[in-house]
Order: C-alpha cells, then structure tokens, then sequence
C-alpha cells in the first residue's frame, strides 16, 4: 500500500506567517508553539503563540494601515477637517505611516512631538526644515508644521492656536503611529478647555470599521477625534514585550553616548541588538538612545558569547524573552560611502551618528525591524 501518511503529514507543515518558524503545540519554549486554546479558539492560526502575542498584546487596537483608516480619513477629508499627522521626533523615521500621504488631504498639520527627548541646543527651525523634506518624499505638502511637547509642554499654547487658525470651524483628526504622542497632546488640549457645548466627551464606533476614536466636541457642530495608533512592524517597540518599553522609550532628554571603535569591536544593546564595525579605520560612534538602554562593548569575536549572556541574564535591560541569542536576531551589513556624516536609524532604538570612511558595519536586530542609512551632511568628515 502507498504511504498516505507521509504525503498528508508533509502537506500539514504549515510555518508561522510573521516569523516563519514550524508551528508546532508540543513545546511551549521552542520556536512556532501554537497553543491548543488558540487552535480551538480559531485565532489567528497562521501565526504561533509568540507572534501572535506580538501583535495582538503589544498593539491593542493597533491594526496596520488599511481600509479602516482610509475610510476615517475619507470621512475627515471629504467634510474639510483639519487633521494633525503626529510624528514622534524621537524615533522618527519608524513614526511615518508608509502609504498614508496619500489620504491625508490638503490641510494637514504636521506635529513633530516628544521634542523634550532630543539634546535643548538642537535647533528647531532646523528639525522643521529636515522634516519638510523628509514629508516630501512621502508625498505630503503639509499646511503646517510644528514641534512639540506634550510632557513637557513645549509649545502647546501655540499648538493650539495654531489648530483653530486651520480648522475653519470644522473637526480635528489626531492620526499617527502607536506611541506618537497622539493621547498625550489631546489631553494637553483637554487641560486646557471648557466643554461649552451640551455634548459630552465620548469614544465611539467608527461606522464600517474596527476602529474605536475618542471624540471631543469642540462647539455644537465640531469635535477632535483621537484615532488610535497605526501598528508599524518595523518598529523594534512592535518586537518586543511591553515591560522593554519603558527602558526603550526614553522619558528624558537623551544623553548621547560616544565610544571610539577599533574594526572588529562590537556593542550589544541591552540584550535585544547589536552592532559590529566589521571593517575600516578606528571610528567614533555616537548612540542616541535612551539612557536607560544599557551598552556593552566586546569583541567581535566573543559576540555571540557576549550576547548571549547578556540576553539570558537579568543583569542589562531591556531583555525580551524571545530574544536568547544572536541567531534570534536579523544581521544586516551595510556599506558605509567614504565621507560625510552618516545617520544610521534603528527603528523604534533610536540613531548612530558617525563619520563615514569606506567601513563596513553590521546590525543585529530582531526581524522585521527597519534600518534606514543616510549621509545627513555630505561635507561632514
Ligand atoms: N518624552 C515624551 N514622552 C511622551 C510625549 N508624549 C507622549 N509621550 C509618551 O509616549 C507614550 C505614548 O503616548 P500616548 O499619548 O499614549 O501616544 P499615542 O500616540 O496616543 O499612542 P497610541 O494611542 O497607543 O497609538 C507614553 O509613554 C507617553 O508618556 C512627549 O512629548 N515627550
Ligand atoms: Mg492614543
């Protein structure tokens, strides 16, 4: 007789679709463990347990852009609102919406917030001026741009004035990223208001979709609307437990650290990145991250000794349970152009400022997470 089995049992293989490992209900601490609750539950099933809590656990109500968003947006472009696009200046290039330049309309407000992060004597016309350029390349002209605070209440007086100039009487949509700082400037707003209106402050439905805004009216006919966060993969936050944000997102101003690198030296990040100069002259390296990510400088040799050490011991934060060792880790190299001043953006960790000459460098980041290189100032040497 044919061997069926075989063919069947081949046919069920079926890989986790984030993270491409076998799922399996054997082993909880092995990699793709998709749990017989969940199998019954029928949740989600091409993803196992550890992606799926990724998503789910760590972005409440924080779905990808897609039609719900588009349709919120349709809604608030078609009656002529005003909406407030906020960026998070801290972690900024993981803060942008790919594809949503597209539907944000003509009056659009752009709020580049969490200024309290980034070093007093950076300049902010000149954070204005990058932005600007920054949102031509995703297609947005935006009617203004700002920067703000909302922690440390930077500019809010002025934020708001500014959204009663451009709203012509019509509604505000805060849209934006999760952890832009959406909630936060609306509550600055909030300490800041006196509802005159007989209409309460209420969350609701948005018709024909999943997604739940807070609306708070603003006279009889208008309102602002917080939106909740749009999920970005690419962000290391999204990768990661929630208990690691609080070492990931900084609360302060952030205090760069410089290490002189000799090639072949490399730095762990907590124990949920690395990086490695592979190759090239002796180069001095600055880490803006938040301060309470710990740095261990190794060899490039003892890395993944290194690594997994820090990983699998409570001693540097932040640590994730799903990150054990290198090898659950993503390496990219990179190339780096013999001049200029090179701006290296981990997503959602921060940036590495350094001189470029012709070295070669690696990053070790959990997959999915986005790494973006760009010489910010070509005659920089
Ligand atoms: N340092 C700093 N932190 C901020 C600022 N605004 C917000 N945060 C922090 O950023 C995190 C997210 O803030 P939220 O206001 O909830 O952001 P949100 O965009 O509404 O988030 P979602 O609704 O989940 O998408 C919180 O830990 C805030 O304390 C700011 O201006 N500076
Ligand atoms: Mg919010």
């Amino acid at each position: 007789m044919r061997q069926k089995v075989t063919l069947t049992s081949q046919i069920r293989i079926q890989r986790c679709s984030d993270c491409g490992a076998i799922l399996q209900s054997e082993d909880p601490s092995s990699p793709g463990y998709l749990s017989q609750e969940r199998v019954i539950k029928k949740q989600d099933q091409g993803l196992c347990d550890r992606c799926y809590n990724l998503r789910h656990y760590n972005s409440p109500g924080d779905p990808e852009f897609g039609a719900d968003y588009i349709k919120i947006l349709k809604k608030a472009t078609t009656s002529g609102a005003l909406v407030v696009y906020v960026l998070d200046l801290f972690t900024l290039e993981s803060s942008f919406v790919p594809e949503i330049g597209a539907y944000l309309g003509k009056n659009v407000l752009v709020v580049l917030n969490k200024r309290d992060v980034l070093p007093k004597d950076e300049d902010d016309n000149k954070l204005i001026g990058d932005a600007k350029k920054r949102l031509v390349l995703e297609h947005i002209v935006p009617t203004g741009v700002m920067v703000t605070s909302s922690a440390k209440n930077i500019n809010i007086d002025a934020f708001l004035k500014e959204i009663n100039a451009l709203r012509n009487g019509k509604d505000v949509y805060f849209i934006g990223a999760s952890s832009v700082g959406k909630s936060s400037l609306v509550n600055s707003i909030l300490r800041r208001y006196k509802n005159e209106t007989d209409r309460v402050i209420q969350t609701l439905k948005v018709e024909g979709t999943r997604l739940e805004v807070m609306e708070i009216p603003l006279d009889q006919e208008s309102s602002i609307f917080d939106t909740p966060g749009i999920y970005n993969p690419k962000s290391l936050l999204n990768q990661v437990e929630r208990a690691a944000w609080k070492y990931l997102v900084p609360r302060e101003e952030i205090a760069p650290r410089v290490y002189l690198s000799q090639p072949n030296q490399a730095f762990v990040f907590g124990g949920v990145a690395a990086f490695e100069l592979v190759s090239g002259g002796k180069t001095e390296f600055t880490f803006a991250f938040s301060n309470e990510v710990a740095i261990t400088r190794t060899k490039a040799l003892n890395l993944e000794k290194t690594f997994a050490s820090l990983a699998q011991t409570d001693q540097v934060k932040p640590t994730s349970a799903y990150i054990k060792s290198l090898s659950d880790l993503e390496k990219k190299e990179i190339a780096i152009p013999a001049s200029g001043k090179m701006e290296l953006s981990l997503f959602g960790l921060g940036k590495i400022t350094f001189s470029g000459a012709n070295q070669r460098i690696a990053i070790y980041l959990p997959p999915h997470v986005g790494v973006k290189a760009i010489v910010t100032d070509p005659d920089f040497n």
